[in-house]
């Protein structure tokens, strides 16, 4: 007998930390998972990193595999397998959302150049390649360098866990950008991200209003203040699940669901 889906139920999974351990592969008993919860729920995955990033990690066919694939927290939107949002700005039809037309040239030159002169003033073990990626809705900024190793980014890892290497970057942008609209988010190993005000993970919030949801789970790791899933974590819109690694998130939904 088939199960009946209850459409009115969404959950919602951060991916590094939550899904995947951070920046790796999806593990098989993950995906069984997801594809046994869509059998009970509406299911979707809303990252802060790039939709390449997210593929690498979930797979190519993710937007298959799930009913809403949200990149750059919302910003690139997939719905049952469809682009359905990379978003306009208003009114305009043509014109694409994005961090350039948000912030304007000057001050993204500002923010690019202040972040490269901060960068070159500090020594850490290693710096390699791309320290800042530029995103459709989002600058990604990273001391070591976007193209650094496995071993590479475990090192800087714990090192900015005892230097706090990036909470002290983040707090000097903060000061130096001050009402400039910025929003600086830590979610992963080896940088954090600069979006502007409202564009974090609530973003796909707005997105999946018009599917009216009764309940809207959210589950992800980074929920304290300054974590990138902080601010849908601790929306009303949202019950919000703080989890510890991937199989914390599964033994979560299995108590939700499957008990
Ligand atoms: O999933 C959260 C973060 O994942 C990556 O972070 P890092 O490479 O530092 O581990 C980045 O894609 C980042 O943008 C994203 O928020």
């Amino acid at each position: 007998m088939s199960e009946a889906v209850d459409t009115t139920t969404l959950c919602l999974f951060d991916v590094d930390g939550t899904l995947t351990a951070a920046r790796q592969r999806v593990t098989p008993g993950m995906e069984d998972f997801l594809q046994r919860l869509r059998r009970r729920v509406r299911v979707g995955v809303v990252g802060g990193s790039d939709f390449i990033k997210i593929k690498e990690q979930l797979g190519d066919d993710v937007v298959e595999k799930v009913d809403y694939l949200f990149a750059e927290n919302g910003l690139v939107a997939y719905q049952n397998g469809q682009l359905v949002a990379v978003q306009r700005i208003q009114g305009c039809d043509w014109l694409f959302q994005s961090i350039q037309a948000y912030m304007g040239e000057d001050l993204l030159q500002d923010f690019i150049n202040f972040c490269l002169n901060y960068l070159a003033k500090i020594t850490l073990p290693r710096k390699r390649g791309t320290f800042i990626e530029f995103r459709n809705g989002m600058l990604n900024v990273s001391p070591v360098g976007r193209s650094c190793s496995q071993e590479e980014r475990i090192e800087f890892y714990q090192l900015d866990q005892k230097e706090r290497i990036r909470e002290k970057f983040v707090a000097v942008l903060q000061e130096e950008f001050k009402g400039k609209g910025l929003t600086f988010s830590i979610g992963g190993q080896i940088s954090f991200d600069v979006f502007p005000e409202g564009w974090d993970k609530r973003y796909c919030l707005g997105l999946v209003e018009k599917d009216s949801y009764k309940t809207i789970h959210f589950f992800g790791d980074k929920t304290k203040p300054g974590g990138n899933d902080y601010e849908i974590y601790a929306d009303p819109r949202t019950i919000g699940h703080e989890v510890t690694c991937p199989e914390d998130t599964q033994r979560i939904c299995q108590d939700l669901f499957f008990n």
